[in-house]
């Protein structure tokens, strides 16, 4: 299959290495147009895989089956629309980012879109990316149409493992919202890891109650205790992460905060509902934003 990777970053050099093992012909886009990608990374297995993959290859992009985007979800929209125009019409588009909104920027596209969420983690060591733990990717459509797409997961599953295709993926969408919600902002605040946040119960417990109470008005099936419980189960199984957001702000890059944060203080605005801790957080991570080195952003 002829698949096109937009963003070459830790989670896109991944999947282009993976795709590329399975005997899939792939090709990565970048923003800063190349002809070629650079793929350094090391696997689970501790493998090491150093290769220079096609890139921004435009008849390659027109006879893709399949656009996987691992961008930032700030990058996507715009991304997304400059190659749209170049796309066959019946091309899928798979998101692959944290947080929620994309959906609605893109909401005029011509070609299917399906979304996903993805546990597998990444860091980078230099130029080097490591993945660092194994996880689930559930994808799924975001209109009845898209349905027809539920083969790409057991061709993404092949390279990648554990791909499922799931006909309710916004409930997926949701609940990792909600935990990057929780995790992300508040890792930021204490400029600490996963793990060390169980310290703070009382700060979850109101970040989860607020979310819980958006969620349910979303129509997304959830009780602030689950989500309480899902949101530490995550803590526990991710203690030793630097979370994202907390690696954005160290590098002082962009963060995700609005497709995070700002979503669910979005959603509650729009159903009338407030929610300060969320808002606090939001704040924090902004402020922390605007006091980069304006030349780094
Ligand atoms: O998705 C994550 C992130 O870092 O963005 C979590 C689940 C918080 C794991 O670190």
């Amino acid at each position: 299959m002829k698949i096109t990777v937009l963003g070459c970053g830790a989670l896109g050099q991944i999947w282009l290495a993976a795709l590329d093992q399975q005997g899939h012909e792939v090709q990565g886009w970048l923003r800063v147009p190349q002809s070629y990608c650079s793929v350094d990374v090391v696997t689970l297995a501790g493998q090491t895989i150093g290769k220079r993959y096609l890139a921004n290859d435009a008849a390659f992009l027109s006879e893709s089956s399949l656009l996987l985007v691992t961008l930032k979800a700030w990058q996507v929209s715009e991304a997304v629309k400059n190659l749209q125009p170049a796309l066959r019409g019946s091309c899928p588009i798979l998101l692959l980012h944290n947080g929620m909104g994309t959906l609605e920027e893109l909401s005029a596209l011509q070609q299917p879109i399906l979304r996903g969420v993805t546990t597998h983690a990444a860091k980078r060591d230099g130029s080097r990316v490591i993945h660092v733990a194994s996880g689930v990717t559930h994808i799924g459509p975001t209109s009845p149409e898209t349905a027809e797409f539920s083969g790409l997961a057991e061709m993404l599953h092949h390279a990648l493992p554990d791909v499922a295709w799931h006909n309710n993926v916004a409930s997926a969408a949701w609940q990792k919202l909600a935990i990057n919600c929780v995790i992300n902002p508040l890792a930021v605040l204490y400029d600490c890891t996963n793990g060390e946040l169980a310290n703070y119960g009382d700060e979850i417990t109101v970040l989860c109650d607020e979310i819980a109470m958006v969620m349910e008005r979303e129509g997304q099936h959830t009780s602030k205790a689950s989500l309480l419980a899902v949101v530490m189960d995550v803590i526990h199984s991710t203690a030793a992460n630097t979370c994202s957001m907390l690696q954005d702000i160290r590098a002082e890059r962009r963060t995700e905060i609005e497709y995070i944060t700002g979503y669910i203080i979005r959603r509650a605005r729009a159903q009338g509902l407030s929610t300060p801790q969320n808002s606090r957080l939001y704040e924090v991570v902004k402020r922390k934003e605007q006091n980069y080195d304006r030349e780094r952003i």
